[in-house]
């Protein structure tokens, strides 16, 4: 029987510049499992902790202690642990940490070797990660849906230097007839894009943000990034609302204080932002909004989830926890998960989670971090989940780019044999 050897981890760094952990798992037959975390921006209270050194060092965002950690007390947790059982592996290592949220050892030290375990038994076991996880954690047969990108082509909010108070606004090419046209829609949309915004607003409208959306300088207000869009998607050739439609990710909690919404020079109350997002949704074909109020505002989450007939997803609100996500879909307060795996701090939890919204009808979104790697899990995650969408930035720069390369790389291994979703996004995973 196959066994842990070694669990090796070091200091590396993300898109941002900051720290985090490249964690390897070396098993007794010679293969290797590599995972690098990533780290969000605009994170919700209830996440798992991600463990910083403090001091000075990196400005206190050094993760020596959590490279220990996973060297040290983490390795020794799962080294009698069967590296192929994931489930095992991620139990042992919840039970040494003991805390509610992983901060003695860190969801970021925990992490990185559920990820590195499932890496390095996919390749013990000569199959590609995607399969892995589908056959192996999920046992479900092997049917794959290729998801819908939600490509966040204007950054806002945390994740930008500008006016805009929404965070990510996103096209969803859902009018391609599968993931290699989509990718070439976004690319087509994303560049006449950045041309458009160029000739209007000067050559500072070239900057992007941190998931390498434009930022916009020169956009004043939500329904300017809305127009730029709308305009951008024509100008490439394609027709807005069919070919693709828009979402966004309000980030709301960014703008919340003291019960008001500060948006494009207002305070709105809740209810007053809730008829905004209605007003969008008549002006502009928006079909996905994520975190559209505070990430305590489960009753107002619930109250825009029976108003609209739209995509409301959940992401500060439950933060991939299974028990919050259990009180979200008892409370009707949204209608679709997002799925970070490092909210909660290892895959068979993230996939708990998911479960749990799928059984209530609730399609998943499977999504990157502002802060990333190359790391691709995600884009073999969402194939293996079928969620039948994933949110990870805009078709530029390496950390972004990567996963949508995997993704054309998993159409390759699969000979094309895979569904792709288009305009059933919400639905097409019950297929599966
Ligand atoms: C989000 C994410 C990813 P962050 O809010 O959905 O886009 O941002 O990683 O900063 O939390
Ligand atoms: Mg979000």
């Amino acid at each position: 029987m196959v066994k842990f050897d070694k669990i090796h981890a070091i200091e590396i760094l993300d898109s941002r510049g900051n720290p985090t952990l490249m964690t390897k798992v070396y098993l007794s037959d010679g293969t290797v499992g590599i995972a690098k975390v990533p780290s969000g921006a605009s994170t919700g209270v209830n996440e798992a902790v991600e463990l910083r050194d403090g001091g000075t060092r990196y400005g206190g965002k050094g993760v020596l202690q959590a490279v220990e950690n996973v060297n040290g007390p983490l390795f020794a947790a799962v080294r009698s642990v069967d590296p192929l059982d994931l489930h095992a592996v991620d139990a042992a290592l919840i039970a040494a940490d003991a805390s509610k949220s992983k901060s003695k050892f860190g969801a970021n030290a925990i992490l990185s070797i559920s990820m590195a375990t499932a890496v390095a038994a996919a390749q013990h076991l000569e199959m590609p990660l995607f399969k892995f996880i589908r056959t192996q954690v999920l046992k479900k047969p092997e049917k794959y849906l290729v998801p819908v990108p939600l490509s966040n082509v204007i950054n806002g909010g945390a994740h930008a230097g500008n006016d805009l108070a929404i965070q990510e606004f996103k096209i969803l090419p859902v009018g391609a007839g599968g993931i290699r046209e989509a990718i070439q829609m976004l690319s087509e949309v994303y560049h006449t894009l950045g041309k458009n915004m160029i000739a209007k607003y000067g050559r500072m409208a070239k900057h992007v943000g941190d998931e390498g959306g434009f930022c916009g300088f020169g956009l004043k207000s939500t329904q300017d990034a809305f127009e730029e869009m709308v305009r951008a998607i024509s100008d490439a050739g394609y027709t807005p609302g069919d070919d693709v439609v828009l979402g966004i990710d309000a980030a709301a909690s960014g703008f919340y204080s003291d019960g008001m919404y500060s948006i494009d020079g207002k305070k709105l109350s809740a209810g007053e932002l809730l008829d905004f997002y209605v007003d969008l949704e008549k002006t502009y074909p928006l079909k996905s909004v994520e975190d559209p109020f505070d990430e305590a505002a489960f009753s107002e989450f619930a109250e825009y989830t029976k108003k609209t007939k739209i995509q409301v997803i959940t992401d500060d609100l439950t933060v991939s926890n299974p028990d919050i996500v259990r009180k979200a879909v008892e409370m009707k307060a949204g209608n679709a998960l997002l799925l970070k795996v490092n909210q909660i701090g290892s895959v068979t939890e993230a996939i708990e989670a998911a479960k749990i919204a799928n059984a209530a009808d609730w399609p998943i979104v499977v999504s990157h971090r502002s802060g990333e790697t190359g790391d691709t899990f995600i884009a073999d995650l969402s194939v293996a989940l079928s969620t039948g969408q994933i949110k990870t930035g805009a078709p530029a720069r390496s950390d972004r780019v990567e996963k949508y390369n995997r993704l054309l790389e998993i159409y390759d291994i699969l000979n094309g044999d895979c569904g792709y979703p288009g305009h059933d996004f919400r639905t097409a995973w019950r297929n599966y």
